[in-house]
């Protein structure tokens, strides 16, 4: 693996300058024109952070319709990690909407997909047999783990946690701790979903040994190991807050799950594939679930997830249970397989570790002089402060709201999460160079000391 420095990175789009420009105000006059139709014409229930439209994104920046180039701290949530229009995932794509756009895997076969289950059962965690299956969504990958963990324990319950994001479909809604937006109106849910205490250092104060036998026993007093399917967790939360458990927090619940027969279920549809420094964020806590959901970063900015695990637990479904029209689709394969490829070739492992170091001393340097950031946390390229009533731990929303309205304004496009709303997260694509992550601080430093 050779690692390049960040400016020589071939990952991205390398023709736009990697810069911030805003050249009319924010939106621009194309933008509002785009919003105005688009009020008429979509519905007001789908909902965009950033009030421009865009018309190219490449290396670390999107560009808009009116040529304004901003630093993208975000990856459209996680996803462009390798970069907007990867050159590998721009040419493999292209050669395969050439040869066949979909055939449909349940009908006629293909081996893109085949190959892609082999790299995801080599890259998760765990020296073990494992087998995969495809899927479109992060949410369907999740209820399909579920699916599988019911049908090879034959028992029903799941449990998730505090402050959990798992999807919005019907039973990842259920999964899904935050009622507004998420949930508001929309039951009834699904059955059987049960949520125990996370680990939360800022909030709560306890080791993770101690955060995991107080989640265990909540468990075991309203659920029951026996009735137990799987216990579905996120290594580090994303919607959530990135919230990072206490060290020993995953690995007791692991344990407690193997030796309870429960399947243990990383979704690390937000933290996979090279976001946090290592391939899958189970790998920091040496933990290796029997089934893993992968989505976001996996291919590049195409739709796909998958569920990757034990070979037995993967085949406990009948034959057929587990599928759908465009699971795996061949150009998403073939953008995936670019992807992971693109990650080794460039060393966006050790990329991940550099920008972490790079993101923790902008923001430890903002918090030392300023006690509205709370709590500075997160691994690799997935990095988040939380923001307080100053001396408090009181969640300070307004000013995660305010900083990321006044970033875009000024070139930074930067996103806000959290049961409370009161976090910003920095999540930049790996083929960001340095200069351009230091531009888009310097930038955050100002409307911090200007958000008075
Ligand atoms: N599991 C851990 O982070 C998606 C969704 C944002 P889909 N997170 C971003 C929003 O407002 O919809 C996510 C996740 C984790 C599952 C999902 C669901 O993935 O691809 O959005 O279905």
């Amino acid at each position: 693996m050779t690692t390049l420095d960040s400016q020589q990175l071939t990952t991205g789009g390398p023709t736009l300058p990697q810069e911030i420009r805003v050249l009319t105000e924010v939106p621009g006059p194309r933008s509002r024109a785009l919003a105005a139709r688009r009020s008429a014409a979509v519905s007001a229930a789908v909902g965009s952070s950033m009030p421009f439209y865009a018309a190219a994104a490449g290396g670390g920046v999107v560009v808009d319709v009116d040529g304004n180039s901003y630093a993208d701290l975000g990856s459209g949530i996680a996803v462009t990690t390798v970069g907007n229009s990867a050159p590998g995932v721009v040419d493999a794509v292209t050669e395969q909407v050439r040869s066949f756009t979909h055939t449909c895997f349940m009908i006629t076969p293909y081996d893109s997909y085949v190959e892609l289950a082999e790299r995801l059962a080599a890259l998760t965690p765990g020296d073990f047999a494992k087998k995969t299956a495809l899927f479109t969504s992060g949410a369907e990958a999740v209820e399909n783990a579920v699916k599988i963990a019911r049908a090879h324990t034959g028992r029903q319950a799941v449990v998730v946690f505090d402050h959990a994001y798992h999807g919005r479909t019907n039973l990842t809604m259920a999964m899904t701790a935050k009622v507004v937006p998420y949930k508001n109106g929309f039951g009834p849910f699904a059955p059987e979903v049960y949520r125990a205490p996370l680990s939360y250092p800022f909030r709560d104060g306890l080791d993770g040994p101690a955060a995991a036998a107080r989640a265990i026993a909540v468990i075991e007093k309203q659920v029951g190991a026996a009735n137990l399917a799987a216990v579905v967790i996120e290594p580090i939360q994303g919607e959530g807050g990135f919230v990072v458990p206490a060290p020993g927090f995953l690995p007791a619940l692991a344990a407690w799950a193997k030796e309870n027969g429960v399947v243990f279920v990383a979704d690390e549809v937000q933290t996979g594939i090279a976001r946090t420094g290592a391939w899958f964020a189970s790998e920091h806590e040496g933990v290796e679930p029997d089934l893993v959901t992968i989505a976001k970063g996996v291919a590049g900015g195409l739709p796909l997830s998958a569920v990757t695990g034990r070979a037995e637990l993967m085949d406990a479904p009948v034959p057929g249970g587990l599928g759908g029209t465009y699971g795996g689709n061949p150009v998403a394969t073939a953008a995936a397989l670019a992807t992971l490829e693109t990650v080794e070739r460039d060393g966006l492992l050790q990329r991940a570790r550099q920008v972490e170091i790079l993101l923790l001393r902008r923001l430890h340097a903002l918090a030392a002089r300023d006690a509205r950031l709370g709590d500075v946390r997160g691994r690799g390229a997935m990095v988040a402060v939380e923001l307080v009533r100053p001396g408090t731990t009181e969640p300070d929303a307004a000013l995660a709201k305010r900083v990321a309205t006044e970033a875009a304004q000024r070139g930074v496009i930067v996103l806000t999460c959290g049961t409370d709303g009161n976090v910003l997260r920095f999540l930049p694509p790996l083929s960001a160079p340095d200069a351009l992550l230091e531009q888009a601080f310097d930038v955050l430093d100002a409307v911090f000391a200007d958000a008075r």
